[in-house]
């Protein structure tokens, strides 16, 4: 099996102003796709890892072989976290509200959107270099605020990350993903994100992963 980069939800210039046309090209177009190719260059010929979904292969770095593990926990991470990342957002003003389930699972372990907001602005500012700020579900179905390096996903458990789990919501704070607009000013990329967060998918994801 190979993997293959997903067509994005919507148009280029469909998350503007708040991600501009040009960064949404080469993020997709030329980051996520290298991100693609390499993966499927070290798995090329590995029948043990065929037919992983890209989630399950990652979750379990220790099945993939010693020499392209750390191939794919930065190419297989950055191709689960870029397929997720696009489905999170909608263009502004579409991407509608928290459902009632998952506003009070905010209010219960986050005390609050408000405070939701604050905590990841601090994940996602305080994250030095690449990487990405997360809300998950834990393994006791709670939701937690994380943050991860390079394309690490909470999904990778045995220890490879902080805190493992389930992402339902997920910002890229790679400069990649916002300087030619934000320049070094990742705070306002985080601030001005919330505009095209797509509440919508993140309750679907939130619905599914609480089970
Ligand atoms: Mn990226």
């Amino acid at each position: 099996m190979t993997y293959k980069l997903p067509d994005l939800p919507y148009a280029f210039d469909a998350l503007e102003p708040v991600i501009d046309t040009q960064t949404m090209q080469i993020h997709h177009g030329k980051h996520h796709n290298t991100y693609v190719t390499n993966l499927n260059k070290a798995i090329e010929g590995k029948s043990d890892l065929d037919g992983k979904s890209v989630e399950a292969l990652i979750a379990d770095l220790s099945k993939v072989p010693a020499d392209i593990r750390n191939v794919v926990r930065n190419n297989g991470g950055g191709h689960a976290n870029h397929s997720l990342f696009w489905e999170l957002m909608a263009p502004k003003g579409k991407g509608g509200e928290p459902s009632p389930d998952l506003k009070a699972a905010i209010d219960r372990d986050l005390g609050g959107l408000a405070k939701l907001k604050e905590s990841f602005a601090a994940a996602a500012t305080g994250r030095f270099g690449s990487g990405w700020a997360w809300v998950i579900v834990g393994a006791d179905g709670k939701l937690q605020i994380t943050s991860t390096p390079n394309q690490d996903s909470p999904l990778m458990g045995g220890g490879v990350v902080e805190k493992t789990g389930t992402p339902i919501l997920g910002l890229d704070v790679w400069e990649h993903a916002y300087y030619l607009k934000y320049q070094n000013r990742r705070a306002d990329y985080v601030t001005a994100w919330w505009d095209v967060v797509n509440w919508k998918k993140v309750s679907e994801l939130y619905a599914k992963a609480k089970k």
